[in-house]
């Protein structure tokens, strides 16, 4: 057995939503800020990402993160999120993964009934709170950046689809939020409807990232959008059901933190939810993750809401990944 690389990863799942969180093998990655290295894995070492999500060690719907030291005194560690559609700035199931696996590898000192873990991540800090029995992870709330909407009742017009109406939102990443029973031609909502969903979603994606692409009103590095939140008919502000569909043409397993910290966020400026109230948001395999508003804030000028979301992690299994010198494919690849 020959190696040139090896990496050692602790594979969890969030809510059905995989998370490879890389413990060892990668080192300090330059830069002063998890946002710096987040950039420098996208510009200067995209393969550490695309090695580990992409075939033969990932697959098709691969996602991670990366443990590091923290850049900041406030933080107990640093993350840079990876997965196969590149490096978000932040990500719920992902961090939700971070904190479950932390506790129960002991790499964070863990006190009962609750451990509190300070996560400096590209997006600023996010703080986690992991409710603790022993060594086990029972659930994590984790408080997510500040929430806010672009745009409500948006329409573009998207090919063998007609005028779509949508509403913008960010919880961490961009998403475009549209009623499915809005699309004349949608299937019937679930699994067994994966590749229609999938290719109404990615249409509109890429036609509202034609036509009006959104920008992060503090930090334009943060454009487009790479995620289309499809709702399920009947869903209500307490609970809702969608398939989350994600750049070049995946689903999220999960719930999804980000996008449930966006559909609080649009609920509210719709006045379909007040702080405080809890939303029950579904993935489109049925698993759960509990999204609220804390309290009101705003960024740039728009209102803006403090979302927590509370999911469960489970720890998978423990790998080593190592790379032969004649390996034909050090990158991975995608089919
Ligand atoms: O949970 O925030 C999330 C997420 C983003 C992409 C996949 N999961």
């Amino acid at each position: 057995m020959e190696s040139i690389r090896t990496w050692q990863c602790v594979d969890s799942h969030t809510e059905g939503m995989p998370t490879r969180v890389v413990v060892g093998g990668v080192g300090v990655l330059p830069g002063s800020t998890m946002e710096e290295r987040r950039r420098y894995v996208i510009e200067q070492a995209d393969d550490l990402r695309t090695w580990l999500m992409f075939e033969p060690h990932g697959h098709a719907a691969m996602s991670g993160a990366i443990l590091q030291p923290p850049t900041r005194p406030d933080a107990d560690w640093g993350v840079v999120y990876i997965e196969v559609s590149g490096c978000l700035p932040m990500c719920g199931h992902g961090t939700i993964g971070v904190a479950t696996v932390l506790v129960e590898t002991g790499m964070v000192e863990v006190t009962e009934p609750q451990t509190v873990i300070r996560l400096d991540t590209p997006a600023g800090l996010v703080i986690a709170t992991v409710e603790t029995e022993g060594t086990r992870a029972r659930a994590v709330t984790i408080e997510n950046v500040p929430s806010f909407v672009t745009e409500l009742d948006a329409a573009v017009e998207v090919p063998g689809l007609g005028t779509v109406t949508y509403d913008m939102a960010f919880g961490g990443n961009f998403y475009a939020i549209v009623d499915l029973d809005t699309i004349d031609t949608a299937p019937d909502f679930g699994p067994q409807s994966g590749d229609a969903l999938l290719d109404i979603g990615m249409r509109i994606m890429d036609a509202i990232n034609i036509h009006s692409a959104p920008v992060h009103p503090e930090n334009p590095a943060i454009d487009h959008v790479h995620h289309v939140q499809l709702v399920a008919p009947g869903s209500t502000a307490q609970h809702s059901r969608h398939a989350m569909v994600i750049h070049p043409g995946w689903f999220d397993r999960s719930p999804c933190g980000t996008g449930t910290s966006a559909r609080v966020a649009q609920l509210i400026a719709r006045g379909e939810m007040t702080i405080g109230e809890e939303l029950t948001n579904e993935s489109i395999i049925g698993t759960h993750f509990i999204g609220k508003a804390i309290h009101e804030t705003s960024v740039a000028n728009y209102p803006a809401i403090v979302p927590t979301i509370t999911g469960r992690a489970w720890i998978t299994g423990t790998s080593q990944h190592m790379l032969a010198p004649d390996d034909p494919f050090p990158r991975g690849f995608r089919l």
